[in-house]
């Protein structure tokens, strides 16, 4: 079980088979379905967002934070500044769990053991370097270990190489409210169901649900010009060849991740605000099944959508 949670939180285990390491490499993080387009929305300029802000630069491999914040609705900001992809997951620490504990489980590299003694709220998804990824979360008063579980080359997850910070969130008497949304994507077991499959060019926000029984995350990629989905879709989810030799293209893979949700436990809720250029885009996540390690976007979490 432990394994396979392992297993499930480790990007390159799914990544170390052979051609969709190719699409994969570039990515080097951990990385949703239905509704058509866009309808009744409301101008997604006008949405008001939390006045209470969480700035986090992150770089390979720290993160720099706050120590504290106060408890509500929070648009936290992340500003990959690294060489690799990063995502910020806040974890909340379980009644009585302390971040030593939950430390020395982060040495052992047992990732299961991570979520015995904390649930992941979420937090802002897996960006390529340079990018920025913007979530808010109504974070509840607790301590928090904020990790990223995005494994290097070298199948190590980040927060075993430093990129685990303590953050404590004090009450606040006035949480704020949530931001209004203009799509609702429910993450399950292995959709991603009310994804908009057209929007328009500027900043959006969509309130984002893992209503699923496992851990899901929704990573948004951008297409480069030239490549299409169904051929980025074939390459992830071709079947490893029995037997073969690993090719590894020297290419970058043909999309940038920017934008998007951290992984995040069942009922887990984030508000992923993004502003995305005209072009294709899609969703995916990248959290294998711990039942049979097969990778999400294999079991259905992947979709496509455009801007324009
Ligand atoms: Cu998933």
């Amino acid at each position: 079980m432990v394994k396979v949670l392992q297993r499930c939180v480790s990007r390159p285990s799914l990544e170390s088979g052979l051609t969709r390491r190719w699409a994969i490499q570039g990515l080097t993080a951990v990385g949703l379905m239905s509704l058509g387009t866009l309808h009744g929305a409301r101008d997604a300029q006008a949405a008001v967002l939390p006045r209470r802000r969480l700035v986090i630069r992150a770089t390979d491999y720290r993160f720099e934070l706050p120590a504290t914040a106060p408890s509500g609705y929070t648009e936290i900001t992340l500003h990959n500044r690294g060489h690799e992809a990063h995502h910020v997951m806040f974890m909340r620490l379980h009644p009585g769990k302390t971040l030593a504990e939950f430390t020395a489980a982060a040495k052992s590299g047992d990732a299961g053991a991570l979520f015995a003694l904390a649930d992941s709220v979420g937090g802002p998804g897996s960006v390529d370097p340079g990018q920025t990824s913007r979530a808010v979360v109504r974070l509840a008063a607790g301590r928090y270990a904020v990790i990223c579980m995005v494994p290097n080359a070298h199948d190590m997850p980040h927060y075993q190489m430093g990129m685990l910070a303590p953050l404590v969130v004090t009450p606040s008497a006035d949480e704020g409210a949530a931001p209004e949304t203009e799509a609702t994507v429910d993450l399950v077991d292995f959709s991603f169901d009310g994804l908009p499959q057209k929007i328009r060019p500027g900043r959006h926000v969509w309130k984002v649900i893992n209503t699923g029984a496992e851990l899901h995350e929704m990573v948004l990629n951008r297409l480069a010009p030239g490549h299409s989905y169904d051929e980025v879709k074939a390459i992830l989810t071709a079947p490893p060849k029995p037997g073969s030799a690993t090719p590894v293209p020297s290419a970058p893979p043909p999309f940038t991740s920017v934008a998007g949700t951290a992984p995040m436990n069942s009922g887990a809720v984030n508000w992923v605000v993004f502003d995305l250029q005209p072009a294709d885009y899609f969703a995916i996540c990248f959290v294998p099944d711990p039942k049979t390690g097969a990778p999400h976007f294999d079991l259905g979490m992947i979709r496509p959508f455009r801007v324009a």
